[in-house]
């Protein structure tokens, strides 16, 4: 007889693996086991057999997913631009906004004034709110502090946010975000002191799990982001790119010569440069929020990307200047109203392929065994209400590394 920690019964599975034939991966009338962590069995109920020492959970027929997967956020910031929000809706231009100083120039300021206790309890308002929603791997970039004492605080919240939640992180250096004041016309120099000294002592500290970049003529050119990319080899560091999203600078190429792990928002992404992707494995982010908080028209190729088979993922690019949104329910349900995903695509996008897009392809993203049991149980009786409904869903109970976590008291 197994020996198991916990017994899943009476529920229905999403289980997003791909081997199996049904829809969202289904298995009605199912059973989860697990034990150390890890999910031991799932399957049929009529198939399960007995589990020695295990608790058991009635799921009174609910349905469980992974634990849900955000693997493109900026929640970690100082301040916020709701001022700045209120005066374009007046009228005054993002340039003429930037040239007093707003812009991510205001949120750099902000984040290096505050301290990092300042920083975490900001932080995890988001965070909660995320949570709250069945979120149980959230990725966290730098990019608001811009030099090493900053970068380095940004990213220490990032890693206590993970001792002070059950929640997985993933921290991922962005450095090349923007341009800091004290070096304004020198990108090349300030591109120097990122490869030179920031990135070395980051990952000494062991802070990257993976580098990015902001490839864009308002962010640094591909020549520039290539050198932040071979510096990330130097360290067998992975990358990704925020790439175009205003215009389209050939920076997804870029990502996929490097074989990097996704390229992110890809509004402007040409379609002849989608076999690239495909051919190193590429995952390509969505990000709903920011096209929907920009009020932009341009949609990323997302029927040439399905047709070709690349995978998309949906996350919510939780930042204070273009997708100030902690719900990544929402961004899934934007994913389907804006970008035509089914909402079998939304949901895998926050879970299997998100999963791809942060290295964690192996342990996350699915239920299957040998996974990490990290779970989410919902009172639907459908997947796609997930998608459906706008502020309608909460998990009636999350699991993270097998370990349950009460979303009303995280
Ligand atoms: N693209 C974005 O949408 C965010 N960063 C980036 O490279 C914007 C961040 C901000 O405005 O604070
Ligand atoms: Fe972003």
């Amino acid at each position: 007889m197994p020996s198991a920690d916990q017994v899943i019964h009476n529920i229905h599975i999403a289980s997003f693996d791909p081997s199996r034939p049904s829809s969202y991966g289904a298995i009605t009338d199912a059973v989860l086991a697990v034990a150390n962590g890890k999910i031991l069995w799932l399957g049929a109920a009529d198939d399960a057999p007995e589990f020695e020492g295990a608790s058991q959970f009635d799921g009174k027929g609910q349905w469980m997913t992974p634990g849900l997967i955000d693997c493109h956020s900026h929640v970690v910031y100082g301040g916020n631009r709701a001022r700045e929000f209120e005066a374009r809706l007046k009228g005054e231009s993002y340039e003429s906004i930037s040239r007093k100083g707003g812009g991510i120039a205001s949120t750099v300021k902000a984040t290096r004034l505050s301290s990092e206790a300042d920083l975490l309890q900001s932080a995890l308002r988001r965070v909660d709110a995320l949570l709250a929603e069945g979120v149980t791997t959230l990725e966290v970039k730098s990019g608001y502090g811009l030099d090493l004492e900053n970068e380095m605080k940004m990213l220490r919240v990032a890693d206590q946010l993970s001792k002070v939640r059950q929640l997985s992180v993933r921290k991922t250096f962005l450095g090349a975000h923007a341009l800091p004041e004290e070096f304004k016309l020198n990108a090349d120099g300030f591109i120097d002191l990122l490869v030179d000294s920031v990135m070395p002592a980051l990952v000494k500290e062991n802070l990257i799990d993976a580098v990015d970049v902001f490839c864009e003529g308002i962010g640094f050119s591909p020549e520039q982001c290539r050198r932040v990319f071979e510096k990330a080899r130097s360290f067998k560091l992975p990358v990704k790119g925020h790439v175009e999203q205003l215009s389209d600078l050939k920076g997804a190429r870029l990502v996929a010569e490097f074989e990097g792990l996704s390229v992110d928002h890809i509004e402007y992404l040409a379609e002849d440069d989608i076999p690239h992707l495909l051919a190193a494995s590429v995952v390509a982010v969505l990000l709903p929020g920011a096209f929907y908080s920009l009020n932009e028209t341009r949609k990323p190729p997302v029927d040439a990307l399905r047709s070709a088979g690349v995978p998309m993922a949906v996350a919510t690019d939780l930042n204070p200047g273009t997708s100030p949104i902690a719900s990544l329910l929402l961004a899934l349900n934007q994913s389907c109203v804006l970008f035509g995903l089914t909402p079998e695509e939304a949901l895998t996008g926050a879970t299997r392929h998100a999963a791809s897009a942060l290295d964690l392809a192996d342990s996350k993203g699915q239920l299957k065994i040998g996974f990490d049991a990290d779970l989410a149980l919902w009172d639907i009786s459908h997947p796609s209400e997930l998608c459906y409904g706008v502020n309608m869903h909460k998990p009636s109970q999350v699991w993270h590394c097998g370990k349950p976590r009460d979303n009303n008291n995280v």
